[in-house]
């Protein structure tokens, strides 16, 4: 039986959003500015910086989030957006403008539930770590928010576990299992 000290486990879920493909085009010139927002239970984890004008966008933005047993995670989302360049224009080209053209566009998300989250690089589900020769990328397709949106292409993401100093020598794929299940 292993069975974890609930209050000191010491693992983080490292996610990188390294990029993005064939996305919608924003932009007049064909193009986007394209950026992904990291939100896990619609709280801010992370945010790239902005890629100007491409539809193949590189962010390799890492994030690690600590994983607590008193408060699990439930949803990771990522949300993909065209910047606009507000700063550029006038000011009375900023009062003519409605507030659709304003607002950044939306160029897709994606959504996985935590305790799916593995079943993504693993048939089985099983956890693991993020240098792991068996990891991999996971290409996953943009989404819509409702049928009017205009959006294409994939995102690219890695993702693993890291363990801190204090982790010891417990293991990643059990330390997994009873987090998404407590
Ligand atoms: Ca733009």
């Amino acid at each position: 039986m292993s069975f974890f000290n609930k209050n000191s486990n010491d693992f983080r879920l490292r996610i990188s959003i390294e990029g993005a493909q064939n996305l919608a085009v924003a932009d007049a010139n064909g193009l986007s500015d394209p950026y992904a927002v990291l939100l896990i239970d619609n709280k801010k984890y992370g945010k790239t910086t902005v890629n100007k004008k491409t539809l193949h966008p590189v962010w390799n933005l890492h994030t690690n989030i600590p994983l607590h047993f008193d408060k699990p995670h439930h949803l990771i989302e990522i949300f993909v957006w065209d910047k606009d360049r507000l700063r550029d224009a006038k000011f009375k080209d900023i009062i003519k403008v409605n507030k659709e053209v304003i607002g950044d566009d939306f160029l897709g998300k994606i959504s996985i539930p935590v305790g799916q989250l593995f079943d993504l690089v693993n048939p089985s589900g099983r956890a693991l770590e993020y240098d792991s020769p068996q990891n991999e990328d996971v290409i996953l397709t943009l989404e819509k928010r409702n049928h009017q949106d205009n959006v294409s292409g994939e995102l690219l993401l890695r993702f693993g576990i890291i363990k801190g100093p204090d982790s010891g020598n417990r293991d990643v794929a059990k330390f997994w299992e009873d987090y998404i299940n407590q």
